[in-house]
């Protein structure tokens, strides 16, 4: 599957350069809404127990984690419907959870990744434990596994060991990052653009869909245009500081970033795990395609930073997000955080379509970091 959506706009032949020898990562919009804020969504029936999706428990962000009870001794499990998430020969995916047993009942929890075929039949698996208990959330990580031939989809898979009925663990933000492996050398970015000039080039058509994803709907080449969000958003460019922008977790502030682009958000996360800056849109018309994009930088090593637009039933966006739908993310290893040139990539939902009982959004600037402390420079949303 190529994929053609991926909106890097390279500011140097250098970092172009870079950006080839690492692959392309971008976090797996996970169908079945790994932070399990669009309810029961994409999870196949549990075995050895019950699954609940709510806050009755603690949560590690947004409203709603899963809660896995077991009904007896032995392993309970919870799983994807894995044909929710399409993958693809030779690329390469690692997956991300955050993790909480409260009490020893239950001795460890296992995460897994299952590249699997058209039947569901596993090709290759890769895991990683936990024991239990654990002080509140924790990050579980599973290395990276690359897709053998005959790969149609991911499937995660996540079990507890239960010393008897009652047992419990949670889990949130299950995050499926996906790297695709660098092109034979050919098109070599011809460049040297300003970031007004990215920013200000509205005409490059958003990032088509996975083929046969069936969460993000392509555009219909003769459909509608898709309304930016932009339009929408107040103090999209942080020119008034962080008005009309709301921080969850971490910090932001502003500053002078971006060359040319005036005042910037500064989105940090002092520690492991996920940060976001949102704001909310009413008025969304059910059914009708919208877009979302922003200019991102990266300082330190990241793991993800992108933009999210959550879907919402009611005119505030309170309550559970219907659905949401992510943008191709950007990241930044070891070697590229101290790179001495910073890098600025758009990156954009592409056109999606407003679910068709939704009557607001959220549109969230997500930071995601597994180790040291981090930033995503955030503009022009
Ligand atoms: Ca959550
Ligand atoms: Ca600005």
């Amino acid at each position: 599957m190529v994929r053609r959506g991926f909106i890097a706009i390279v500011i140097t032949a250098c970092a172009s350069l870079l950006l080839l020898a690492s692959g392309r990562a971008q976090v797996v919009p996970l169908p079945a809404n790994g932070d399990f804020e669009g309810g029961p969504t994409g999870w196949a029936p549990t075995t050895g127990g019950t699954l609940t999706i709510d806050g009755s428990q603690p949560v590690n962000d947004g409203g709603a984690a899963g809660h896995v009870l077991a009904t007896s001794a032995g392993t309970v499990t919870i799983r994807t419907q894995y044909w929710l998430t399409p993958a693809t020969p030779g690329n390469k995916y690692s997956m991300s959870l955050s993790v909480r047993i409260p009490a020893a009942t239950i001795t460890a929890v296992t995460a897994r990744i299952d590249l699997v075929d058209g039947s569901g039949a596993a090709l290759v698996s890769n895991l990683a434990a936990k024991p239990g208990p654990t002080a509140g959330y924790v990050m579980l990580n599973v290395a990276q596994v690359t897709a053998p031939a005959n790969t149609e989809y991911a499937l995660v898979v996540i079990s507890g060991s239960a010393t008897g009925a009652g047992a419990r663990f949670s889990v949130d933000d299950i995050a499926i990052t996906e790297v695709v492996p660098p092109p034979p050398p050919a098109p070599i970015v011809e460049p040297v653009q300003t970031a007004d000039d990215t920013v200000a080039d509205d005409s490059s058509p958003p990032p088509p869909a996975r083929a046969g994803s069936p969460i993000r709907l392509p555009t219909p080449s003769a459909g509608p245009k898709p309304v930016p969000l932009s339009t929408r958003l107040v103090n999209g460019t942080f020119e008034s500081n962080l008005g009309s922008w709301s921080v969850a977790r971490g910090r932001a502030w502003t500053d002078l970033e971006i060359p040319g682009e005036g005042s910037s958000m500064v989105l940090y996360a002092p520690a492991a795990g996920t940060v976001w800056a949102e704001q909310v849109i009413g008025g969304i018309e059910p059914g009708e395609w919208y877009q979302a994009s922003a200019l991102l930088a990266t300082r330190g090593i990241v793991y993800a930073g992108w933009i999210r637009i959550a879907w919402y039933q009611v005119d505030d966006a309170t309550g559970n997000a219907i659905t949401t739908d992510d943008s191709f993310s950007v990241t930044s290893s070891d070697d590229e955080a101290v790179a001495a040139a910073p890098r600025y990539q758009v990156v954009g939902t592409g056109a999606v379509q407003a679910p068709g009982n939704a009557h607001s959004a959220i549109v969230r600037a997500m930071l995601r970091i597994n180790y040291t402390p981090a930033s995503l420079i955030v503009d022009d949303v």
